[in-house]
């Protein structure tokens, strides 16, 4: 059984005992339970093997029996137990963006237990009797359960990406393969992904098809030929690999990269020039001949046409290819030039590590700096610190920054927005901090008006440097809040406060066009994981990859800065507030 099989049992006893309204401490037991195996870098049968499961943080003596038992048999029984009480189907509700615990158990006391069954209760007016629902309600769950589809056949880009990772690393080691890479919306980094392209060259192609298909991650096959074939992975989401020859790899890595508009304006642009553009190669044309300029490397395909290689981020027709004419190309930042973390949490709030622990691990990715940011007091679930409890937590600190040289920890918080768009510590201990990370965890129905003024009214405090997760989306889960984020740009521009891009894949949040829309007004960027362990960490490709989707530079993100400059940036930005 898989890592992602057996976190998937544990997210859904987490699901089960919140509607039956068991205490929330034990339900965040199992969610971080789930969390935790969900990002091991290993097998939990492997860790098992090595006696290793006990040991690892958020999993205590019963989720390790847990893992035991599923490992053995398949099964857990009180999972099997909850699912008695619990139509399985049910469980589909929770991917509905909108519909929490509450209205979950309101419908299955209803009778209600499938999607098919909620939607037409809601078209037909049926749940507006219910206690807390009305018509509005009812709306709301209509649209929720048309994103849901929508989503649904999308897979976000942490899991793509991972999947992608481990076909190219199988096929790396056990097929004839010379050169690989995936292309499609993974290589363009967009925030979801429908199915993962992969390219290969190989001078045996049969092999590599055979080795892609008996693949232990192949949930079944969809279509397979000599050249291309398509699986469908246990996870559900599609994969695709094409054998193509070596003198076509690069017309193929353009062809498949995209995005579909990006290639139609390029071959508009060709076309005037009589050259012709396919995923074979880049040919110019004349009184009916075709001369083959190259296609062998991806580079050709634009040399071919005047232009330097467009970066795979910008490729969605978004004035990418005028600005490669004119020489106007942004210099993308690269993930070298990251200097650190702003947004870590340790297992002083949610985290799974203690400060010292993820320090290490910071300074063991090269970077120079991190800022500790646990919740405040109004994340009770997720563990959030009183006044109190920060000022024990700053002890640890001290002791982890001399437990480890050559990192610079910064004593932040991610402190709570709250309605009315006050903070939830006093002034004079935000004060104390080096670096403070302002969210909004609550009132995510709050109207855009009341919304966007109680951000703005947030980052008027002259403590708050940057404003985390902007929008609150959480992909195919959960909506973005109604806010102006026009006018929170404005604000942020006016006062100096950074805009998060939040990397963690569920959320990558500020999104692309709102990032490049940020650079526009001259708001600065901060790229941070919201690590709440130590692998998490890595989360920041995807934040990059958001970033240069946003057409961002380096020195459009604060944390490509020294600790020296940040501070000294920070400083003078809060001084500009008070
Ligand atoms: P996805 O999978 O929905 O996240 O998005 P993509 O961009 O990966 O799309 P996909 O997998 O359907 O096709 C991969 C690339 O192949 C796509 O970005 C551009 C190219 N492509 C596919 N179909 C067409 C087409 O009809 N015309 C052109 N110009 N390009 C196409
Ligand atoms: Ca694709
Ligand atoms: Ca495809
Ligand atoms: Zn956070």
């Amino acid at each position: 059984m898989r890592n992602s099989e057996i976190a998937r049992v544990f997210s859904e006893i987490a699901a089960i005992l919140t509607v039956r309204g068991e205490n929330p401490f034990k339900v965040r037991a199992y969610e971080r339970a789930a969390e935790a195996i969900g990002s091991l870098t290993e097998e939990a049968s492997a860790l098992r093997e090595r006696g290793e499961l006990a040991g690892i943080a958020d999993i205590g003596a019963s989720s390790v029996a847990k893992i035991e038992e599923l490992l053995d048999t398949g099964r857990c029984a009180l999972h099997q137990e909850l699912l008695q009480e619990f139509p399985p189907t049910a469980l589909e509700f929770f991917r509905v963006p909108g519909v929490g615990p509450k209205t979950v158990k309101l419908l299955l006391d209803e009778a209600i237990a499938t999607i098919e069954e909620l939607e037409t209760a809601a078209q037909a007016g049926r749940l507006r009797g219910l206690r807390g629902m009305g018509a509005k309600t009812e709306q709301e769950i209509l649209r929720g359960i048309a994103r849901m589809r929508e989503y649904g056949k999308r897979a976000d880009l942490g899991t793509a990406w991972a999947l992608a990772q481990a076909i190219v690393e199988a096929l790396r080691e056990g097929a004839p393969v010379d050169q690989m890479e995936a292309a499609g919306s993974l290589r363009r980094m967009k925030e979801t992904i429908g199915d993962v392209d992969i390219l290969v060259t190989s001078d045996r192609p049969e092999e590599v098809m055979a080795r892609f298909l008996s693949l232990d991650l192949v949930g079944e096959v969809v279509m397979q030929g000599p050249t291309k074939s398509s699986v469908l992975t246990r996870d559900g989401v599609q994969a695709d690999l094409r054998v193509v020859a070596p003198e076509s790899f690069g017309a193929a890595l353009q062809y498949f990269t995209g995005s579909k508009e990006h290639n139609v304006r390029l071959r508009d642009h060709a076309v005037r020039r009589k050259i012709k553009l396919n995923e074979y190669g880049v040919f110019r044309v004349e009184e009916g001949k075709e001369e083959r300029l190259g296609g062998r490397a991806e580079e050709e395909m634009y040399a071919a046409l005047g232009l330097p290689l467009i970066p795979p981020e910008l490729r969605e027709d978004q004035g990418e290819i005028e600005a490669a004419r004119e020489g106007a190309l942004p210099e993308l930042v690269e993930q070298s030039q990251i200097r650190g973390d702003l947004h870590v949490h340790s297992d002083w709030s949610d985290g799974h590590e203690d400060i010292a622990g993820m320090a290490r691990a910071a300074k063991a990715r090269g970077y120079k700096y991190i800022g500790l940011c646990d919740h405040s007091p109004s994340q009770t679930v997720a563990g959030g610190l009183s006044v109190e409890r920060l000022r024990e937590r700053k002890a640890e600190l001290e002791a982890a920054r001399r437990a480890v040289p050559g990192i610079t920890i910064l004593n932040g918080t991610e402190v709570d927005i709250k309605r009315g768009g006050g903070l939830d510590y006093p002034d004079e201990v935000l004060a104390e901090l080096d670096f403070v990370v302002a969210s909004v965890h609550s009132g995510w129905k709050t109207e855009r008006a009341a919304m966007t003024a109680r951000i703005i009214k947030a980052m008027e405090n002259p403590w708050v440097d940057c404003l985390g997760h902007p929008t609150g989306r959480l992909l195919g889960r959960r909506e973005p809040y109604d806010v102006d984020m026009e006018e929170v740009l404005k604000a942020a521009a006016r006062l100096g406060v950074a805009m998060e891009i939040n990397a963690y894949p569920d959320r990558l949040d500020l999104k692309d066009v709102h990032a490049r829309r940020a650079k526009e007004l001259g708001v600065k960027v901060i790229i941070s994981t919201d690590a709440h362990a130590p692998e998490h960490l890595d989360f920041i490709r995807f934040g990059i990859g958001t970033a240069r989707r946003g057409w961002l530079e380096a020195n459009d993100i604060l944390n490509t800065l020294s600790a020296a400059q940040l501070r000294s940036r920070l400083r003078r930005a809060r001084s500009r507030r008070s």
